[in-house]
């Protein structure tokens, strides 16, 4: 079975704009995996805590045979060799990877929860989430186009490489 999945991407430690760059050459080198598009990066303010660097950030779309829980291993081993550092709750990263969207399943395991329970309020995925997939429906059947109504860009733009 294939299914289609978004993939937020987000770090703001050790060189930001690589770690994003390289994690996307990554997922296109995933298993049984695809990568179909991605979006620009975006640099950001940090959400929560303050004092922390700035956030780059972006989104894939991959197709995969991997299952959900396949597939977050495989996100968190590529976590892992980018030695993310997670000190403190909510804190700076080296590589965020976060399954946002798995076809228009709803998951609920203490393990993986998707959608990602903070997606909707995010602009930090929903911009860049808009830029590859602008009709895009959640599973509860809310349009992103809605979603972005109640979402200012904030700080959010476009990093020009
Ligand atoms: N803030 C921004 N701008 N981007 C992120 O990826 C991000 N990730 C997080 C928290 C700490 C919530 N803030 C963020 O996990």
């Amino acid at each position: 079975m294939i299914r289609r999945c978004f993939i937020g991407l987000g770090s703001n430690l050790d060189e930001p704009l690589k770690q994003v760059s390289d994690a996307l050459r990554e997922l296109a080198q995933l298993p049984q995996t695809k990568l179909l598009r991605h979006s620009q990066l975006f640099r950001s303010d940090p959400v929560g805590p303050a004092g922390q660097p700035d956030y780059i950030n972006a989104v894939a779309e991959i197709e995969t045979e991997l299952t959900p829980i396949q597939l977050l291993d495989q996100l968190q081993a590529i976590e892992q060799a980018h030695q993310r550092r997670r000190i403190v709750h909510w804190g700076p990263r080296t590589l965020d990877l976060d399954i946002l969207l798995v076809d228009s399943e709803t998951i609920a395991t203490e393990r993986l929860k998707v959608p990602h329970p903070y997606m909707h309020e995010r602009e930090f995925v929903l911009y860049p989430l808009a830029q590859i997939a602008p009709d895009l429906k959640l599973p509860d059947g809310r349009r992103l186009e809605q979603l972005l109504e109640q979402c200012p860009m904030g700080t959010l733009e476009p990093v020009a490489l």
